[in-house]
């Protein structure tokens, strides 16, 4: 694998390729972010950007981690004061998850998003983009409530803040796709380049393999859950003996969630991956990739069943310093 292939392993997009070739090939000090709406626990969705933030420190990048207050506050996640409150806890379980803390800048967006000048560059996006693009924009991100102004003003904030937080590459899952492109078609018009984007696929939801993944509808698995909580989730997870011969559900794609979690979250992170099985049924079995374990799972020589134990194993591995974190906080 070169530095491209690392880089943009397990992206469901980069936008555009020729721009990742070219940061590939830059020389060190390149920086990444990724932004977050603080919320008081971690769960698999920021888990699943942060392999990626983890795996690009790996490649020698600076990055940056925006606690985006402002834009929590923005999206009707609570009063002010509520949400700088989660920010420093956040920034603590980031840590506990695995980010360096020598390598990782933490910033409130609140530091410096509302300053004139910053104002003023957010004033100008506004006059440049019309009320239907930032809503389209938002649709994804926004919960289910009616668009407000808040929501049109939040992703020409986000656009902003790839100027303002200097970064050569944006990271974000798939629901923040229309924010960038937004981005890149607006900065130029403040006289900053479009940035580049690399996009981290949704996991599906746990239950049904349809849709994805919400912490706010159907099962999501955070950082204060304890080991029986994961493994009573996860085994209620959909995953088909063999490779899924209707792999839809009234017409909607249906993804194996078992197996997005085995790639997106434990392979990045374990070198190897042990299923223990009773000698009776042929013993423990060891893998060393991801595209090894999906080929047993779908030829029917690993159970779901055992499969469903192992992620729990691991995903538990994952989250238990946080959860010490949270619960030492709670103390
Ligand atoms: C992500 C979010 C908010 C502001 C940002 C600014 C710059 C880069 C990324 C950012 C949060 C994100 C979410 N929109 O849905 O959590």
């Amino acid at each position: 694998m070169d530095a491209y292939d690392r880089i943009t392993r397990n992206a469901a997009e980069v936008v555009t390729d020729e721009e990742a070739r070219a940061l590939a090939d830059a020389p060190d000090g390149k920086r990444a972010y990724v932004g977050y709406e603080p919320s008081g626990v971690l769960h698999v969705g920021h888990m699943l950007t942060a392999n990626k933030l983890i795996e690009l420190q790996d490649e020698g990048f600076e990055v940056v981690v925006l606690l985006a207050d402002v834009h929590a506050y923005l999206n009707g996640k609570g009063t002010f004061a509520e949400i700088r409150d989660t920010a420093t806890r956040m920034q603590e379980q980031f840590v506990a998850y695995g980010l360096d803390p020598d390598r990782t800048e933490f910033v409130l967006g609140s530091e410096y998003q509302l300053d004139e000048e910053y104002v003023l560059d957010l004033h100008s996006l506004e006059l440049e983009t019309s009320l239907s693009r930032a809503e389209r924009a938002m649709a994804e991100i926004a919960g289910d409530d009616t668009a407000t102004v808040a929501h049109a003003v939040y992703p020409l904030m986000q656009a902003l803040d790839i100027v303002y937080l200097d970064v050569d590459l944006a990271i974000g899952g798939m629901e923040q796709r229309k924010v960038h492109m937004l981005a890149r078609d607006t900065l130029p018009s403040i006289d900053a380049s479009a940035p580049t984007c690399l996009h981290t696929p949704l996991i599906a939801d746990l239950t049904t393999g349809v849709g994805k993944m919400s912490s706010s509808g159907g099962l999501s698995i955070s950082m204060e859950d304890s080991g029986a909580d994961i493994a009573k989730k996860v085994e209620k997870a959909y995953c088909p003996p063999t490779a899924d011969p209707d792999p839809t559900d009234n017409g909607e794609e249906r993804e194996n969630p078992v197996l997005q979690l085995f790639e997106y979250h434990v392979f990045p992170r374990f070198s190897e991956v042990v299923v223990e099985r009773p000698d009776q049924y042929g013993g423990n079995l060891t893998y060393g990739s991801y595209d090894a374990l999906e080929t047993d799972l779908e030829s029917g020589e690993l159970h779901p069943a055992d499969a469903k134990g192992a992620l729990a194993t691991c995903l538990n591995d994952l989250i238990a310093p946080g959860r010490e974190r949270i619960r030492s906080d709670h103390d």
